[in-house]
């Protein structure tokens, strides 16, 4: 059994890490600082795993890579789409490197598998080997090959909750592009108030009613796909915070269990 104790899993979202209105276009200035956050919070054990945004959504929508195998002119699209997240991986990884954070890049279509869109195996030994010598993993939202229909996207979101059951890890910090949950939607609804602790796992219902934003190119589901892949995590006894890593120190705060403004889910 590896170290995974006081396991720490830190989501960094497509949306905060990319710019999702513009395809292929990443937020370098961002990800620099939440490299350097996450190297000052200096937390161990970590596994990052980060989201697609506008380098994996657009083109696995083009393709119905989520839909499964329908005929092969998909299959130019599911290369580009794995290609196009390795690309984002890429940059993620100089810049956590850079900042001196020993992180090494696992590729999850290489060691996941999935059965009509759910993870149906894993090889461990490709996240426990680097656990074990105190590098830091990061994993992606990424295609998957699937034992039911051919292929599929995997979100990060569903690496997150599997890994956090797996390992047992207890705090999950998902870095989002919003303060977190709000009773309406903050957008439309100048007036309403931020939600600091939500009980999801006891209440899987209000997922519909707290869903804040819509996503149209997200095809992994967005923030009520992001709440419900996380609820079996919670159930499993992991506690989950939601912040907004566009805001300079959250994420450094959440990883280090400081006060933070966000939504703790439990
Ligand atoms: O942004 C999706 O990962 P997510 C990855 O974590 C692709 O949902 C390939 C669209």
């Amino acid at each position: 059994m590896p170290n995974s104790m006081n396991l720490t899993i830190l989501k960094l979202g497509g949306s905060v890490i990319t710019k999702k209105d513009k395809p292929f276009t990443y937020a370098l200035k961002t990800i620099r600082r939440l490299a350097r956050e996450i190297a000052k919070s200096n937390i161990k054990p970590l596994i990052i795993v980060h989201g697609g945004g506008s380098f994996g959504h657009p083109i696995a929508k083009e393709y119905s890579i989520k839909q499964g195998y329908r005929d092969s002119s998909q299959l130019y699209g599911l290369a580009k789409t794995h290609l196009s997240m390795l690309r984002l991986n890429h940059i993620v990884m100089t810049s956590l490197i850079e900042a001196g954070v020993p992180a090494f890049p696992v590729q999850p279509s290489s060691c996941f598998v999935t059965k009509g869109g759910r993870i149906d195996w894993l090889n461990m030994d490709a996240v426990l080997d680097i656990q074990q010598l105190e590098l830091v993993p990061v994993l992606y939202g990424d295609i998957s090959f699937d034992r039911e229909i051919g292929f599929t996207v995997l979100s990060g979101d569903q690496i997150v909750s599997y890994l956090s059951i797996k390992l047992g890890a207890t705090r999950i910090v998902m870095g989002i592009d919003v303060d977190g949950l709000y009773a309406s939607n903050p957008r439309t609804d100048p007036n309403s108030n931020l939600l600091h602790r939500v009980n999801l796992s006891k209440q899987r219902s209000c997922i519909k009613n707290l869903d804040v934003r819509s996503d149209i190119i997200d095809v992994t589901g967005g923030m009520g796909g992001k709440l419900q892949e996380l609820i079996p995590a919670l159930r499993n006894g992991a506690e989950a915070i939601l912040v907004n890593a566009l805001k300079p120190k959250r994420i450094l705060k959440a990883l280090r269990g400081e006060a933070v403004i966000g939504t703790v889910l439990l």
